[in-house]
């Protein structure tokens, strides 16, 4: 059946790739020693079976490159060595005033020196990794609406003093229509007597940073693209183990560990190299922890790259031809949200790959809000590009965003015909194979016999999460018909799922609580059986039941009686 055959394409799919992988580590080798009696043409002309120029690059291409000096502290600056930066009590109103503009402790930030020290938080073993001593140059692009001027120009200066000067080609800055003095006449001069070609571009019109980076693109002279939010701080380190991965395979897409900029205190904080990126039926970007299958595929070796399923987005590496020959951006999108998630299934799709690099660590300032405005509102905006995800690349799985999200309905999703043609055109693979291959941790079940609201026969209410996270009990409520909290998918894994998290039972007289779902049945497994309609939870051979009484609002188990009470309404499919 369908499993069978997607997984001998996996193969298919390895065995090409293994080949691939000999020449380019044949080439690679002369590359490596420089051997300047090599034609440009023998190494130039290395097609794939795509027709895009596989690894090496053209040779006169790349650059010889040494680590870049280390950046010392000055003295007893503040927030130097990525130190936190403390506002004496006296200043604390001028702080809460200035932290409202951008969503951070701007009066933190501007203490802090441009150039700031940071320590070195990479694993022992990466310091050590030697990497071609020939590699691709970038052109780094950062997109901004009106950002701070300490923060953007810290992202500068960062990436400029911790980049091996020759792999630096340029730094392209996109203002997205601000509106804020500084970034106008101002940062023209500024950028002007920076030691890195920096060019500035203006979008006419807010266009979001979908469209805005896509006009960075436009302009980037090296081969590689490298995107940063404009509020980050490279650390040491952290360009030659990405790009060192692009030249081995240029379909790889690769992101640093981003760690974390405090919006507080602006400490640097390291993040874990224990999650990667998933997403849940909202479609919002999440972390999550590493599975052991993953660790396992590295070997247990930290500091090797991680094929994650998603990426958060805002920081990452990518060839600047492979950028264009797999979509570049979605340009029906607006503002911000989605293009992450549409990247990464697009990537996985069709046929490219997507890794965190650990040994590269990028700070990012990261916020609980939006400082900025978002025009057509914020829920059209962020259901109208996910709804777009989910039209062109998730195939029946949408149907989880739409459930989830069913505001989205009423939100045009615009002309996606471009974007399918295009998976057409790729010859992508389906959101099934994603599923299988790529994340089978998904959140997203990949056999499902029903996917709705769960109804009780006597009382008429739903099964309802009332927004409750993980470890809160399961409620109920009036039938509404709106999706959301009331949906719910009775899994081939015999899970009855909202979102991540499952209907857990521990006891048999205990709540019946939503536990983030493990897969391993366990307190997770009921069986409904759709003669008389009852849900059997295995462990404890008890029947969900409605609550005691019409006030409580909280399904029970009680031992399994047949009454109306413990029939529960839903269309199942059992096609499996
Ligand atoms: O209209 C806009 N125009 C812009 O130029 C809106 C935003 N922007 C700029 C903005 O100034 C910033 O430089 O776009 C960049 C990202 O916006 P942020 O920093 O306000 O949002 P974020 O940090 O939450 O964004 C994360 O998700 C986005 C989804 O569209 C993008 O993918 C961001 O790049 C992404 N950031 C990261 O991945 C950093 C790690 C955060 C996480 C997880
Ligand atoms: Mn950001």
């Amino acid at each position: 059946c369908n499993k069978k055959a997607s997984e001998s394409s996996l193969r298919n799919n390895e065995d090409v790739r293994g080949k691939k992988a000999a020449i380019a580590a044949a080439l690679q080798q002369n590359i490596d020693d420089d051997d300047t009696n090599l034609e440009e043409s023998e190494i130039d002309q290395v097609v794939g079976d795509d027709g895009l120029i596989l690894s090496p690059y053209p040779k006169s291409r790349l650059k010889k490159w040494r680590p870049a000096p280390f950046v010392k502290p000055q003295g007893n600056s503040p927030g130097e060595m990525g130190k936190a930066v403390n506002i004496p009590i006296e200043q604390e109103k001028l702080m809460l005033d200035k932290f409202q503009e951008n969503q951070f402790n701007l009066l933190a930030s501007d203490m802090i020196s441009l150039n700031r020290s940071l320590t070195d938080v990479r694993f022992e073993k990466c310091k050590d990794k030697s990497y071609p001593t020939l590699l691709p140059t970038t052109s780094v692009v950062i997109v901004f609406h009106n950002e701070a001027w300490t923060t953007l120009i810290r992202t500068i200066w960062s990436t400029i003093n911790r980049s091996p000067r020759p792999l630096l080609r340029e730094i392209i800055l996109v203002d997205d229509a601000s509106e804020k003095e500084h970034l106008g006449k101002k940062l023209e001069d500024y950028i002007k007597s920076l030691p890195v070609p920096t060019r500035l571009f203006r979008t006419e019109n807010r266009s979001g940073l979908i469209r805005a980076r896509l006009l960075g693109a436009k302009h980037v002279k090296g081969d590689v693209i490298t995107f940063l939010d404009a509020h980050c701080e490279c650390t040491e380190g952290w360009l030659e183990p990405l790009l060192a991965r692009i030249v081995e395979d240029r379909s790889t897409v690769v992101c640093p560990i981003i760690d974390v900029i405090s919006d507080t205190t602006f400490e640097y904080i390291q993040a874990s190299d224990m999650t990667w990126g998933g997403f849940n039926w909202k479609l919002n970007f999440r972390w999550y922890r590493v599975p052991e299958r993953e660790m396992s595929r590295r070997g247990g070796d930290r500091t090797a790259p991680l094929r994650t399923p998603t990426m958060a987005g805002g920081l990452f590496a990518i060839d600047r031809e492979y950028f264009y020959k797999i979509g570049s951006y979605d340009e029906g999108m607006d503002i911000w949200g989605g293009e992450n998630l549409e990247m990464s299934f697009r990537v996985w799709q069709c046929g490219g790959r997507l890794e965190i690099v650990p040994c590269s660590h990028v700070g990012h300032v990261f916020r609980d809000k939006s400082p900025y405005t978002f025009p057509g509102g914020v829920q059209n905006v962020v259901l109208h590009n996910a709804a777009r995800v989910a039209e062109v690349w998730m195939d029946e799985w949408g149907e989880f965003y739409y459930a989830m999200n069913p505001g989205a309905l009423n939100v045009p999703v615009g002309d996606v015909s471009e974007r399918r043609a295009l998976r057409e055109r790729l010859k992508c693979k389906t959101f099934r194979w994603y599923l299988e291959n790529i994340y089978p941790e998904s959140q997203m079940p990949l056999d499902y016999y029903y996917l709705g609201e769960i109804r009780n026969a006597e009382t008429s209410n739903c099964l309802d999460t009332l927004g409750g996270k993980a470890g809160q009990p399961l409620g109920m409520g009036y039938c509404h018909g709106m999706g959301g909290n009331q949906v719910f998918a009775y899994t081939k894994r015999k899970q009855i799922m909202s979102d991540d998290n499952c209907l857990d039972a521990a006891h048999p007289r205990g709540p019946i609580k939503l536990i983030r779902c493990h897969g391993m049945r366990g307190n997770q497994e009921w069986t409904y059986d759709s003669k008389t309609r009852t849900i059997k939870h295995t462990n404890t051979g008890m029947c969900l039941d409605k609550p005691e009484s019409a006030d409580v609002w909280k399904p029970v188990l009680r031992a399994c009686d047949r009454s109306r009470g413990q029939q529960w309404l839903m269309q199942v499919d059992f096609k499996w």
